[in-house]
């Protein structure tokens, strides 16, 4: 049968697990997407449609694809504001599906900006389709990219969506994805080097997620008595209740990594960006580095051992070499845990009591503290923003799920966590969610504030409202690195939760700290009935978290 190309990529999408398209218009394809009934979540920018299609990828550790359109083409306006949300997930590994108009064959040429290379620098891949013939080989090559290897995006821009093709002549079957198991001898090497190792750690990155491998870094961190770090990406990807669990960042974060003697990184790049550790010493160090790919091995610090493969057969593959290895005893238990957990409670211990502290203006730790309180935390999703509200978070925020957290940012972007907490809401409807934001955040998803109310998404938004840009390190303000562009109008001449709630949203106003568990109950039972929910916590300037090793603060 003969099918234009914009049906035939609705069908194919259909075929493969997708249910839902977030877009913004215009985009060739989506008439032909909602003709073939696929529902489209229509965000309020492109580079949001970018986003919760990034984060729900993300949140469902690529289990589910997340697909979004926007407008290319000739008049790429779209793509143009689409750019910012394409290079965060590039930058963070999301494998999200983006479909684009593609320039026209004959106008090739004539605008300023090339579309094409300009989306070859943010994608894993990006197809243009030359010939409408080529759709099941495009989607086939898209799928395969996008559930196989190193995640990334993966851009399809369509020049012709109306062009026909005949349906029956190269049927699409749906790709699975594939997996590569390690090399059993890197496996036997990187066992040797970690039980020789005398306070050997584990430093899991968001692989371990995007394996399903979090069950496999709790078999191995237990049997071979590893205290184990998670990256800002991964928080979540280990339980942080567990006796083994240092932390993401922090005081005991930092003497763990200057303690040890060999470092297994699994699933992260152990790239020292902006929102990461450096590994202090790391020339005295054994790194074992098991990833998915070879990008990422000798990159930064020699690798002593790699081990590339899947990470969950890798960390499969190591447990059953250290038992095999011990006569299935591991390493000895000693006193790791209680060394854990002593240099947990010191790491904790200020901020402990800010999450008790009944100071006013609020302190944004009570806040936090709060929250963890009120949110079953195995059955809820919170989110930070870029700003002190990430670091904050990262520090003292109990996950104890994967993808309970949601950390993000090598390069963070202000007002993601709006658009991940829709994802999160798609893709878990029945968790409590949270998106954490401070006032720039803010200022990003006011536009869009209005999809949670047309889609009835249960969503809290809880403003840490501080009258300015806290940012990096100490703050803008007083000693801080941006003193001249900080202060913004804050609660005491704005009342945003009139804005909002001017919109129809649940919305509070909170100056009290004994109020904060009586008003985010209030938000999530608003939430449970899909209205979706604003409070202001009126807080002090607070730039205090736990610091990332090996940088100094800016
Ligand atoms: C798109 C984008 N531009 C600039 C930045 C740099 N930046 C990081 S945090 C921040 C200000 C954050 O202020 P606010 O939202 O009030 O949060 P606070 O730190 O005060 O909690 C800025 C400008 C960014 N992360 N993203
Ligand atoms: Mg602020």
């Amino acid at each position: 049968m003969t099918i234009d190309v914009a049906t035939g990529i609705a069908r194919i999408l259909k075929q493969e697990g997708v249910d839902w398209v977030s877009t913004f218009p215009v985009c060739r394809v989506n008439n032909a997407l909602g003709r073939e009934g696929m529902p489209m979540l229509m965000l309020r920018d492109d580079r949001y449609a970018v986003a919760v299609a990034d984060a729900f990828s993300r949140i469902t550790a690529g289990t589910r694809i997340g697909v979004c359109t926007f407008q290319g083409g000739v008049n790429a306006a779209g793509l143009q504001y689409a750019y910012a949300g394409l290079a965060q997930a590039y930058e963070d590994g999301s494998p999200v599906l983006c479909i684009t108009d593609g320039v026209p064959a004959g106008s090739s040429g004539n605008s300023q900006f090339d579309v094409a290379s300009s989306m070859k620098t943010v994608s894993k891949w990006f197809g243009y389709l030359d010939k409408p013939e080529r759709v099941p080989e495009f989607m086939r090559r898209a799928f395969t990219m996008l559930r196989s290897g190193r995640p990334g995006p993966v851009i399809l821009a369509i020049p012709n969506a109306t062009a026909t093709y005949d349906e029956t002549a190269d049927p699409y079957r749906p790709v699975k994805g594939w997996k590569s198991a390690p090399d059993p001898a890197d496996i036997r090497a990187a066992v040797a080097l970690l039980l020789q190792a005398r306070n050997p750690l584990i430093y899991a990155g968001e692989g371990v997620i995007y394996a399903g491998a979090s069950g496999e870094l709790k078999a191995l961190a237990e049997l071979a008595n590893m205290p184990v770090i998670t990256t800002l990406k991964a928080k979540g990807a280990f339980p942080e209740n567990h006796p083994l669990f240092v932390g993401v960042r922090g005081d005991q974060v930092e003497h763990f990594l200057n303690k040890s003697d060999a470092i297994l990184a699994v699933g992260s790049s152990l790239s020292p960006g902006r929102f990461s550790h450096r590994i202090p010493d790391a020339a005295k160090k054994t790194i074992i580095h098991c990833n998915v790919d070879e990008l990422h091995i000798n990159k930064i610090y020699p690798t002593a051992q790699a081990v590339i493969g899947d990470a969950r057969m890798t960390l499969q593959a190591l447990r059953q070499e250290v038992s095999d290895r011990t006569s299935g005893a591991g390493r000895p238990a000693g006193t790791m845990a209680a060394e854990v957990k002593a240099a947990r409670d010191k790491g904790f211990a200020k901020y402990r009591e800010l999450m008790a502290s009944g100071e006013k203006p609020i302190n944004p730790y009570r806040v936090y503290g709060d929250l963890m309180k009120v949110l079953d935390l195995h059955n809820s999703f919170v989110t930070h923003e870029s700003g002190n509200t990430r670091d904050q978070l990262s520090t003292v925020f109990d996950t104890l799920i994967p993808r309970g957290f949601l950390g993000w940012g090598n390069v963070s972007t202000l007002g993601f966590s709006l658009a991940a907490a829709i994802a999160a809401k798609k893709a878990f409807p029945d968790r409590a969610t949270v998106a954490v934001t401070g006032e720039a955040g803010l200022g990003y998803m006011l536009g869009n504030l209005e999809v949670l109310l047309r889609e009835k998404l249960g969503v809290t938004v809880a403003h840490i409202s501080n009258g300015g840009f806290a940012g990096y390190g100490p703050g803008f303000w007083g000693p801080g690195h941006d003193p001249f562009t900080h202060s913004v109008l804050g609660p005491d001449e704005v009342d945003m939760s009139k804005v909002v709630g001017a919109l129809g949203f649940h919305s509070e106003r909170v100056r009290e700290p004994t109020e904060i568990i009586p008003a985010l109950r209030r938000a999530l039972a608003a939430n449970a009935s899909g209205r979706p929910a604003y409070i202001e916590f009126v807080c002090c300037q607070y730039p205090v978290y736990g610091q990332w090793v090996g940088r100094s603060s800016e």
